[in-house]
């Protein structure tokens, strides 16, 4: 990482130690170190990692009445499922911030942070990196299956993003909120690769 890189992490690290609370700093700190770790794994680019990574929840603190009126102020759809789920805003809120207020120009890193909720179909390395490392970093503790979870993020991308996609439908259908369209999605591409794998290996046994 060259040391102009560097110098903008440590500003945007600095700025998000005052404005997040101190438990969404330390999540966002553990979301930043495991996407690094992840993207040495898998051959990722380091520093957009760490970046992406560092940034996904850069609007997190906000109201669901601020979520909504940068929303509006600033000419960003909402779908109707975001409309209804106010939860979902921060990731689409964060893109934005971190291009308006962080300075942000990599496409790369601001889909990263776009969709590191709902997961999309046909996910890039990275974009499958900051999903991953958001569920699994150190502070996480949401599912069972979590040893699982972590060991896989580290040989199998796609599979990872799987099990995760799998646990947060299980999670929603037991809870009142709704799957939103972009999550359904991200959850039946990944699931046809793990079908794939798993046929294949009943072939040769
Ligand atoms: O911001 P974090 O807490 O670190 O994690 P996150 O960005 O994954 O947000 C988690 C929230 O997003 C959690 O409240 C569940 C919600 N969520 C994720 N996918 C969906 C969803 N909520 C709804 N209603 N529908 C979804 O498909
Ligand atoms: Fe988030
Ligand atoms: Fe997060």
């Amino acid at each position: 990482m060259g040391k102009q890189t560097a110098d903008r992490m440590d500003e945007i690290d600095e700025a998000l130690r005052k404005i997040l609370p101190r438990k969404r700093y330390r999540h966002s700190q553990g979301v930043r170190f495991t996407s690094a770790a992840l993207a040495m794994a898998h051959g990722a680019d380091i520093a957009k990692a760490e970046l992406a990574g560092l940034l996904h929840d850069c609007a997190k603190s906000m109201t669901d009445k601020e979520l909504y009126r940068t929303c509006r102020k600033n000419n960003i759809a909402l779908s109707e499922s975001e409309e209804r789920n106010p939860a979902l805003i921060h990731a689409k809120a964060g893109a934005f911030f971190s291009r308006e207020r962080y300075k942000i120009d990599d496409e790369e890193v601001i889909s990263a942070i776009r969709y590191h909720t709902t997961g999309r179909a046909g996910m890039t390395d990275l974009e499958k990196i900051v999903f991953t490392a958001d569920y699994i970093e150190p502070m996480r503790f949401k599912s069972v299956h979590l040893p699982e979870i972590r060991k896989t993020a580290f040989s199998d991308l796609d599979e990872c993003v799987y099990m995760i996609l799998d646990d947060t439908l299980n999670y929603l259908a037991n809870s009142t909120k709704d799957i939103d369209k972009t999550t359904a999605e991200a959850y039946n591409f990944y699931k046809e690769i793990h079908d794939r794998k798993n046929s294949h290996s009943e072939d040769v046994s």
